[in-house]
């Protein structure tokens, strides 16, 4: 079963979101299997981020992502990380379709709430960077197999 990592910023954290945007996974279907809350340190975010370093933003980026904390999580399901970033939405909350989290929550790039694993690799390694094999859950909630 496929899985991806999604990590609620300090900007859904602080404007109280984070149940609202737990339940759009809950209710989409997929399963959680791993869920922290947390301040990052520097190094884990110039590690999540390295992709980026090269960037402009990227100064901005560590420091938005270490102001405070964030909820970390993997998530499980069929074609989960794919589905999990529609339901996440576009990267500029101001293009971001009315429906999902960003288009409906978010107004500024760099302030957009959530992210989302964009491949397998990404995923696989993500999950790697942010958790320990023990902190996360091998369970199904599909006893009776009518969701997958
Ligand atoms: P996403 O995969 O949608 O989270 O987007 P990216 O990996 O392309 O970008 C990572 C983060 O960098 C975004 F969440 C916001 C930030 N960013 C900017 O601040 N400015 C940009 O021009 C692009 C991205």
């Amino acid at each position: 079963m496929e899985r991806t990592f999604l990590a609620i910023k300090p900007d859904g954290v602080q404007r109280k979101l984070v149940g609202e945007i737990i339940r759009r996974f809950e209710t989409k279907g997929f399963t959680l299997v791993g869920l922290k809350f947390m301040n990052v340190s520097r190094e884990l975010a110039e590690s999540h981020y390295g992709v980026h370093r090269e960037r402009p933003f990227f100064g901005s980026l560590v420091e938005f992502i270490t102001s405070g904390p964030v909820v970390a999580m993997v998530w499980e399901g069929d074609g989960v990380i794919a589905g999990a970033r529609k339901v996440i939405g576009a990267t500029n909350p101001l293009t971001a379709e009315p429906g999902t989290i960003r288009g409906d929550f978010g107004a500024n790039i760099g302030r957009n709430l959530i992210h989302g694993s964009d491949a397998p690799e990404t995923a696989q390694s993500e999950i790697a960077l942010w958790f320990k094999d023990e902190e996360l859950v091998n369970w199904s909630p599909t006893i009776i197999g009518w969701i997958h």
